[in-house]
């Protein structure tokens, strides 16, 4: 069949519509309908080149959310109609990874899917016979698209297809980076680095953790708005201190935070980030993707001294599992992902998508088919 699909020809370049040929789902597979997908700051970071595991040509795009068109052979827990999201992190109840139950980082097909193709090692994608890979074993920017089973969680049809695509990636990253990872309790101190849509949803995390105190901080001080309506507490930006930000942190909070996290995606501020945590306790996560080559430093003195480090992906959500519990909690009123969307657009403005968010104009654009 075809479909109507942004393509990522070479880092750098700007995304091009074109209708490209996309093979029917194989065994194991379903054909998915995209109605919406929301642009994250992962697909801008692979597109600037600086993934180590970006490979082009490719349909990028992992925030999204749609309908089940078809089903290969084998498949029996979705069927036509049913409303899913894709996801990046695939859960197979048979992957030693899932069994083990510490963790959602399913194996069964990451080496494939790091690869950009399906796990029977080719794409579905391909324009003028030439192969277009895969991206995240998503590739939402495409208003059809083939994943493998593991890989779509079922979701209610309550939940409106027009904004469910942030419950692709951001809400439940930051949410679940807070609840699962962290395990914020009631009464806690909370600093969250980069007020994007990931950091908005740990303060919407603390918030429905019962944290005491939640501080945001971001370079650009247009985001302060939206997260004190969130429930941030305080927002500070580094740029008014001469002192480095964990050292104004540490003061301000008479010893260090509870839990920190960093959601922007810099090496220094994941230092700050743990250094900003109280002596014997605090622990910091992890969340911002950092470019290739880039790594980590503190002095080990800051974990003799009772600092933990920590890392998340998908906030650790297990996505077949918990994923359509979330969603029922945004449909029960526990929370709204209305104050992460701030445009809606088509598919051919999707390159303003990426201006808006290396802007930090946007928090989330939302792309509809
Ligand atoms: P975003 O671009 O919307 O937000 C990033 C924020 O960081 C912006 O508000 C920006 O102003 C701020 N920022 C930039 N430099 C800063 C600095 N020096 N100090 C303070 N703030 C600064 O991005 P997003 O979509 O919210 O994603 C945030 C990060 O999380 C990215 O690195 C993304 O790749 C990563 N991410 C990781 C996961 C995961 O599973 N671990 C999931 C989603 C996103
Ligand atoms: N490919 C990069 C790493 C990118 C990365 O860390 N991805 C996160 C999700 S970001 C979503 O916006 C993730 O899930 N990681 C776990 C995994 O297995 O990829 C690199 O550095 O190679
Ligand atoms: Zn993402």
């Amino acid at each position: 069949m075809k479909t109507r699909a942004a393509i990522a020809w070479e880092p750098n370049r700007p995304l091009e519509i074109e209708e490209i040929d996309l093979e029917g789902p194989k065994d194991g597979e379903v054909l998915v309908r995209i109605v919406t997908t929301s642009l994250c700051h992962t697909d801008v970071f692979t597109l600037s080149g600086d993934d180590p595991e970006g490979l082009f040509p490719c349909v990028l795009g992992h925030e999204g959310c749609g309908v089940v068109e078809e089903v290969g052979r084998g498949v029996t827990s979705v069927k036509p109609g049913d409303h899913v999201i894709p996801l990046y992190i695939p859960e197979d109840p048979n992957c030693p990874y899932i069994k083990s139950g510490k963790t959602n980082l399913c194996q069964t097909i990451r080496k494939t899917q790091g690869a950009g193709v399906m796990p029977d090692g080719t794409s579905r994608f391909s324009y003028k016979g030439k192969q277009i890979l895969h991206y995240m074993g998503t590739s939402t920017f495409s208003e059809y698209t083939v994943l493998p089973e593991i890989s779509v969680a079922k979701i209610s049809k309550e939940a409106p297809l027009s904004k469910a695509s942030v419950m692709g990636c951001a809400v439940p990253t930051g949410m679940g980076a807070v609840r699962n990872t962290a395990k914020v309790e009631a009464g806690a101190t909370v600093a969250v680095f980069g007020l994007g849509a990931v950091g908005m949803a740990v303060i919407q995390g603390a918030v429905m953790s019962g944290a005491s105190r939640i501080i945001g901080i971001d370079i650009n001080p247009s985001k302060f708005l939206l997260a004190k309506a969130l429930g941030a507490t305080e927002c500070l930006n580094p740029k008014d201190y001469d002192a480095p930000i964990q050292d104004v942190l540490v003061d301000m909070t008479g010893g260090g935070l509870d839990y920190t996290f960093e959601a922007v995606g810099s090496v220094d501020l994941m230092r700050a980030a743990l250094e900003s945590c109280h002596k014997g306790w605090g622990e910091s996560t992890v969340i911002g993707v950092a470019g290739a080559g880039q790594e980590i430093a503190t002095r080990p003195f800051q974990l003799v001294t009772g600092r933990v480090w920590r890392g998340t992906a998908f906030g650790g959500v297990r996505g077949r599992s918990e994923l359509p519990g979330m969603v029922d909690e945004w449909m029960n009123g526990d929370f709204s992902v209305d104050p992460y969307i701030t445009h809606h657009m088509n598919h051919n403005q999707i390159n303003t998508a990426f201006d808006l968010l290396k802007a930090g104009k946007s928090i989330r654009s939302v792309i509809h088919f």
